[in-house]
């Protein structure tokens, strides 16, 4: 029998803090210190997980709060998951599982409030397995994914620990290696997944899906997804916020190619939302990314000194060396930056850029009619002319529609072929 006194027990039950509690003008319960998880390590929220940037912040809770599960998704149980645990011992289950450490390994990760139930991860683990003969893992921290928000992004670290520990564990148990794991988070997952790539050396790659901003922007690179996290990391900025719209999405770039369609915020397809709440634009990355994974669409992406130039049509001309492709594609390319595209007002979102250069040979006026013969269609053209003087050149990018892959162009026989080339 226990003759110790009940709360000493209790106490006994709960993970070792050192502890110090405030209330925030909110009400909400905070605690600051150090607490430890075996297998995990020690979760300290001093600097810099707290400072200037990061105001409000708490402990992450214990792995038996959280109850993060993985689910295993393969070409031979691609509608079921298969469950991974992870114990002391080793990982339970995948013996009996479909998992093939010979193949690639994706991780999805979703983000504040949602679970691995949720649709969209259920599309774009089908995708992946469509595309590709691999292991997707879908990671559900459900429960540690709740409100309120400065506890679910506590949270993230034992998250992205555990990813890391089970990680280690395959390449323990299987042939699998460290280059052959990619994950993919949306929002906080994204972070998440950054705090699991801190903790492996090597890991192939990250693609983050609009991380978060609040409580991540210009934090050291320790706190949040940045380059460092792996080999290779990319990046979509779909809801990114400003000083002036306090959105879900971090703008600031975050990996080896950050890509910012429609300039990274309010997106096309989304009806007009409150700033912070547009939660449209926040999983349009989502939506992107998963379209990009079949898409014989190939979300080309420019390289541009700014969004505003990008949409005055100025960087429209690229080479295989400095263009990119957002999406689940990026890997292929080389270029690294910032690049900049915008996508169609409804799916599929995967869009073209289109530009017109014209040069007078003599003094014309007027309007110009362009026939463009594409993969998915044809589309006319009007292109208006102001008084253009011999030699004088002018380019005009086509937005808003699509006709595909340009194969062939028309010129109508109203335009006198002596006055312009084109
Ligand atoms: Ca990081």
């Amino acid at each position: 029998m226990d003759r110790t006194d009940p709360l000493t027990r209790s106490h006994r039950a709960q993970p070792l803090y050192r502890q110090s509690f405030f209330y925030t003008p909110e009400g909400l319960l905070f605690l600051e210190g150090n607490v430890c998880h075996d297998g995990l390590g020690c979760f300290s929220n001093l600097p810099p997980y707290n400072g200037p940037n990061r105001p409000l912040n708490t402990q992450p809770q214990s792995p038996a709060t959280i109850q993060t599960k993985f689910f295993l998704y393969t070409r031979c149980n691609s509608s079921s998951g298969e469950e991974l645990q992870i114990t002391q011992s080793g990982v339970v289950g995948l013996g009996d599982s479909c998992y093939d450490g010979n193949k690639d390994t994706k991780f999805v990760t979703h983000g504040f409030m949602h679970n691995a139930s949720f649709l969209w991860v259920q599309d774009l683990v089908r995708e992946l397995i469509l595309n590709e003969d691999l292991n997707v893992i879908a990671v559900d921290w459900g429960i540690g994914a709740k409100p309120p928000y400065v506890q679910a992004v506590s949270n993230t670290r034992v998250v992205g620990a555990q990813i890391a520990q089970l990680i280690l564990l395959l390449i323990r148990e299987t042939n699998a290696t460290i280059g052959q794991f990619h994950l993919i988070g949306h929002s906080l997952g994204a972070h998440t997944s950054g705090y699991a790539g801190k903790r492996l050396s090597g890991l192939g790659r990250i693609s983050g899906m609009d991380p978060s901003d609040p409580l991540f922007r210009d934090t050291d690179i320790s706190v949040r997804l940045d380059p460092s996290d792996a080999l290779f990391v990319d990046v979509i900025h779909s809801d990114s916020a400003t000083l002036e719209s306090p959105d879900m999405g971090n703008r600031q770039p975050s990996g080896h190619v950050d890509f910012y369609p429609n300039d990274g915020k309010k997106q096309p397809h989304c009806p007009p939302a409150t700033p912070g709440m547009n939660v449209c634009s926040h999983m349009a990355a989502v939506y992107f990314f998963t379209e990009s994974i079949n898409s014989h669409c190939p979300f080309k992406a420019y390289p541009c000194a700014s969004a505003q130039d990008f949409g005055k049509g100025r960087c429209l001309r690229c080479s295989r060396a400095n263009c990119s492709t957002m999406g689940y594609h990026a890997y292929k390319h080389i270029a690294r930056g910032s690049f900049y595209l915008e996508t169609q007002a409804s799916a599929p979102y995967c869009n073209y850029h289109y530009e017109v250069n014209i040069t007078a040979n003599n003094r014309v006026n007027g309007r110009l009619l362009f026939g463009f013969n594409g993969t998915t269609g044809t589309l006319q053209l009007f292109v208006c002319l102001a008084i253009l003087t011999p030699r004088f050149r002018r380019s005009q990018s086509i937005t808003g529609f699509t006709t595909g892959e340009i194969q062939t162009v028309c010129k109508y026989p109203n335009n006198r072929k002596r006055d312009i080339s084109y």
